[in-house]
């Protein structure tokens, strides 16, 4: 990557669309996201690289804080460290079930049919991990700051969702807490924080996903004011 120091502007190749045809591209959208649904049991079925390789690339077209690109996808496939992942996950993850999460979070979480087993954490074929870079280390070994690091890595960790589910793939947002085990196993410098887990890979044939709906726009979409609550 090249680093321009100056601002250099260049023109921006914009494509003018006609409205018709943004109406269709945005319910046709709409559409494809409205069927994306977390999934926590995955096939080992094989999937190519190139995908996996594509989905980070486009992830990498996020917006970031000064554009540093604050991000670093880290992509397990080998079984014996995916093990290894799984059996640290499950260890913290049996002390939040067990007590560390209050009971009005595992409350919250009862409907999604979460648990501390984490089979898909060995059976998918892709585990990628998304690091937050809290900072840069310059080759002279200097500290530079990044800026506003998790918007940046929340918004690429939303493109990269976006990117396997349109070429019909299936992930989780997996939150292993804490997950400092993550940086640990695969050796990553003191820069970057472990920010994500995502098994990538397809459904398991008879896939089951919790029943849950979606907000109403109406829940979601206020034109400039709050509804009136007297
Ligand atoms: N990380 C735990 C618990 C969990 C938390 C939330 I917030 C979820 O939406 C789902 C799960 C787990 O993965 O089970």
């Amino acid at each position: 990557m090249r680093v321009t120091t100056e601002y250099r502007p260049i023109p921006h190749e914009y494509e003018r669309l006609d409205e018709s045809e943004m109406e269709r591209r945005s319910a046709e959208l709409l559409a494809a996201l409205s069927r994306r649904r977390s999934v926590r049991a995955f096939s080992d079925e094989p999937v190519p690289r190139v995908l996996i390789e594509r989905a980070i690339e486009s992830a990498s077209t996020a917006p970031s804080g000064a554009h540093r690109q604050p991000w670093r996808f880290v992509v397990v496939d080998d079984a014996a460290i995916k093990s290894e992942i799984r059996a640290a996950a499950e260890k913290e993850e049996q002390l939040n079930y067990d007590g560390r999460m209050p009971k009005e979070w595992l409350d919250a979480l009862k409907p999604l049919g979460t648990g501390i087993e984490k089979p898909f954490l060995e059976s998918a074929p892709y585990l990628v991990v998304l690091f937050a870079q809290t900072h840069v280390i310059g080759d002279d070994g200097e500290s530079r700051p990044n800026y506003y690091v998790f918007e940046s890595v929340g918004i690429a960790a939303g493109f990269f969702i976006l990117a396997l589910h349109l070429v019909g793939l299936a992930t989780l947002t997996h939150t292993p807490s804490p997950m400092g085990f993550l940086r640990d196993i695969l050796g990553r410098p003191k820069n970057e924080r472990p920010y994500l887990l995502f098994p990538v890979g397809y459904p398991e044939e008879g896939c089951s996903v919790p029943e849950i709906e979606r907000k109403a726009l109406a829940e979601i979409l206020d034109w400039n004011r709050p509804p009136n609550e007297s």
